[in-house]
């Protein structure tokens, strides 16, 4: 058995990848430099992989942005408008369409299968004509071999190309990008010719969208692609990738074309694929790559659970290698590099590099036997028994705690229209009531405090003081503006979930755990490690200071549960319902808390809600059970005339909008400005019973909306929801605008509400 793996981080240890090519877009660092950056980042990643033992190693997999971009480049799709550029210059007409120019937009980005990275989103149509480009593929191949190494090119794969893609600007939005399956094959069988030249032995192409519901006729096009790419006479050998999870119905298919190797999951989320594989005859002169590393979470693997999966493998294929569930481009690089994690507990993470380690020890131990890897299993042996038996991993308080949770904790009081009145009452509060989301522009000053904090150059008292300047400026800001629930605009916070993690017992952080996001933005997501527990209040002295300052109500900000599991690497050791029950306790102590000191109105943020939703239907409601229940948990303590707001973006809403009635949360804010109020819309066919703030302020622009776009977008959303329920806010967060633009764009969206309150009918 061999080791290997699918992909690897593109960034390099001091996340150099980002630097060369954010240096590049300022002018910085000219083509020439970040070429040799990005050469000299893949050198040092294959040398690691060849050093730790990997026979063929992922070329291809590195990007300057996005592999399914890369993707694009390759067969040929660009769209007309960034046509121009593109032709004038190879490298800034990639990044024009990864970021748009002054005159065109990007193509839109959104989020890979169920993980936190986003990708491109390609723009196909009835007219888009496919032309190979295999350059950059053949060149990274070229450069593996020149080094030494057996390279083995990674490609996504034709069908879920096609599968990702969208009907371009202009084209009817029921056009069907597989339609095109025809037209793209002959351009990857192109490809896999010039690979095949330039000395790929093996080729990838990676299909995790066979993991998710497909249809027939889905099913069909994948069979048809695999069976004609199968049949060129020259090509590589194919391994087909599936991961992410069971293949189901498209794993008979995939092993019934004439491909060489088949890769599968045959971790806890690709459940099942082992007896499907056995269930329809193994894999019969074929090679099996089996992924028992998980490759998006970071904990150690369990040799001897691996070793029995990979024993019965043996026995279903012809060759069996081993390797990680899915790409390792999901975990941090390398856990080594954590120095302030207790040593012990540092034993059981496992991020890239240590991965690579445990796969190759897999696979020596699956050719030699277990007695040429005595010494590595009797170490992961004592690792997993030091974390199972660890205090971290079960405090008997939390654990009791969360036994005795009833289904009346997770209901409130009283029912929303009794609710409503009282809030009314307590908060008076005028119609179509104004508000922002929570975070103010997070300015050069703040960060150069936290910065100056870290390194010593302030105390706490010091950066206390800074922090108090700038909630005195936004409170004073929202108040002449004339917004009605105010906020003190989380000056104090880095991201929404390591704030929460670092001051949470059971949380770890990392110094250096990037993952990519998207292009060259990352986060460090933390650990949810052991049980979870809150030692003391994490914002009441930043939400109080600022109720202090004013006589409106001052809104209190925390993320809900559900968002700190969708942003963390979660433990592996318990059901995840179990441990957003223990995440969910702890916020409704801050909940309950901020309640305590005087704060009525209390905004718990899930803007993952969505985005966590598993790949198949029928996980939807068990997810959703669980999901719904912690933010009923963590919100379910307070009086009936405490207003529990929530907030949602980066994605549509329309399918969850069931869901998002059973959290209950008296107020909802949603992204909806670049929609024209779509989900005002599907709220109100859902017959949706509360209040509701469909966002009037697009934030992901620097563009300022008029008072008279702001009132537009107010008078649509007046179509779905009564005044007496409607909410008037921006879409999102403030952090990434700036202060101009910001007091522009709330001063219009201030002067607009009170336009149309003006025109409402006045109540009897
Ligand atoms: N926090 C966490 N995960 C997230 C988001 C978040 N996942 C989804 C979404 N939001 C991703 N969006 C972003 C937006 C900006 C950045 C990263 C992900 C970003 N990162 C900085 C960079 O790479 O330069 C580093 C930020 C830092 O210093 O922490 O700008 O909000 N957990
Ligand atoms: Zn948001």
């Amino acid at each position: 058995a061999r080791a290997t793996v699918y992909g690897y981080p593109r960034q390099g240890p001091n996340r150099e990848l980002k630097k060369a090519i954010e240096g590049y877009w300022k002018g910085r660092v000219d083509a020439a430099a970040l070429r040799e950056t990005a050469a000299e980042l893949r050198r040092g990643t294959w040398q690691q992989l060849a050093e730790a033992g990997v026979h063929d190693v992922p070329t291809g997999d590195f990007s300057y942005y996005d592999h399914v971009l890369d993707t694009s480049v390759m067969v040929g799709a660009v769209p007309g408008r960034h046509r121009a550029a593109v032709d004038a210059d190879a490298l800034d007409g990639y990044f024009a369409m990864a970021r748009g120019t002054q005159d065109v937009a990007p193509l839109e980005m959104t989020k890979w299968f169920d993980t936190n990275y986003h990708y491109l989103v390609p723009e196909l149509g009835p007219d888009t004509v496919f032309t190979a480009d295999s350059a950059k593929q053949v060149a990274e191949c070229a450069e593996a071999l020149a080094l030494g190494h057996t390279p083995r090119p990674v490609l996504v794969g034709p069908v879920t190309y096609l599968l990702l893609a969208k009907p371009a600007p202009g084209v009817a939005a029921d056009f069907e990008p597989l339609t095109l399956l025809d037209r793209l094959l002959p351009v990857y069988a192109e490809v896999l010719a010039d690979l095949r030249a330039a000395g790929a032995a093996w080729v990838q192409l990676d299909e995790p969208a066979l993991v998710q519901d497909r249809t027939p006729a889905e099913l069909n096009a994948a069979a048809r692609a695999y069976r004609e790419l199968g049949g060129l006479a020259d090509r590589p050998q194919l391994l087909v990738a599936s991961y992410f999870g069971r293949l189901g119905e498209a794993l008979t298919v995939l092993a019934k074309a004439p491909v060489d190797g088949l890769a599968l999951d045959f971790t806890e989320s690709g459940a099942g694929n082992l007896d499907d594989l056995a269930a329809a005859g193994g894999l019969p002169g074929k090679r099996l790559v089996a992924g028992v590393v998980n490759g998006r979470n970071i904990w150690i693997n369990d040799y001897e659970k691996s070793l029995a999966t990979l024993g019965t493998l043996l026995g279903l294929a012809d060759r069996v290698d081993v390797s990680a569930s899915c790409s390792l481009l999901h975990v941090p690089l390398d856990a080594d590099a954590e120095r302030d994690i207790d040593p012990q507990i540092a034993r059981w993470l496992a991020f890239a590099r240590q991965k690579t380690e445990e796969i190759v020890v897999l696979a020596r131990g699956l050719t030699g036997g277990t007695d040429t890897i005595a010494a590595e299993l009797a170490a992961n042996r004592a690792d997993l028994a030091s974390r199972a038996g660890a205090a971290l991993t079960r405090d008997p308080a939390v654990r009791a705690r969360t036994a005795a949770v009833t289904d009346a904790d997770g209901r409130r009081s009283q029912p929303y229209t009794e609710r409503s009145a009282a809030q009314r009452a307590h908060l008076g509060l005028p119609l179509l009531p104004t508000t922002t989301i929570g975070s103010f522009p997070q300015t050069t000053e703040l960060r150069t405090a936290r910065a100056d904090l870290r390194a010593g150059r302030i105390d706490e008292a010091g950066y206390e003081e800074r922090i108090k300047d700038e909630i005195r400026e936004v409170l004073s800001f929202q108040e002449k503006a004339g917004l009605d629930v105010l906020v003190h605009g989380e000056p104090e916070r880095n991201d929404m979930v390591q704030y929460f993690a670092e001051q949470l017992t059971g949380y770890l952080a990392t110094q250096h755990g990037w993952v990519q996001s998207y292009g060259t933005r990352y986060v460090r997501p933390p650990v949810l490690a052991g049980d979870i527990s809150r030692p003391e209040p994490m914002t009441v002295r930043w939400t109080t200071y600022a109720q202090s300052l004013t006589a409106r109500p001052v809104k209190g900000m925390l993320t809900g549960p559900v968002t700190m599991l969708a942003w963390s690497f979660v433990r592996d050791d318990q059901p995840l319902g179990d441990t957003a029950r223990q995440v969910a306790l702890a916020l409704r102590d801050e909940v309950n808390d901020l309640e305590a000191s005087g704060t009525s109105v209390i905004q718990v943020d899930e803007p993952a809600l969505r985005e966590t939703l598993p790949l198949r239907a029928a996980e939807h409601a068990a997810y959703l059970e669980w999901a719904t229940e912690s933010f009923r948990l963590a919100t379910g303590g307070v009086r009936p005339d405490t207003q529990i707001h929530t907030h949602m973006c980066y994605a549509e809403f329309g399918d969850i909008v069931q869901a998002i009635d059973d959290l209950d949360a008296d107020v909802i804010s949603l992204e909806a400005a670049r929609s024209h109020m779509q989900v005002a819309r599907e709220l109100a066919a859902h017959g949706y019973p509360r209040e509701a703030g469909p966002g009037v302020y697009d934030i992901h622009s620097p563009r300022i909306p008029s008072t008279e776009e702001a009132a537009a977008l107010l008078r649509k959303g007046l179509e779905a929801i009564p005044a007496s329920r409607l909410w008037v806010n921006p879409d999102c967060g403030l952090k990434t605008r700036g202060w101009p633009e910001t007091r522009a764009s709330l001063e219009n969206l201030v002067a607009a509400a009170r336009e149309i309150r003006a025109e409402l009918p006045t109540e009897a």
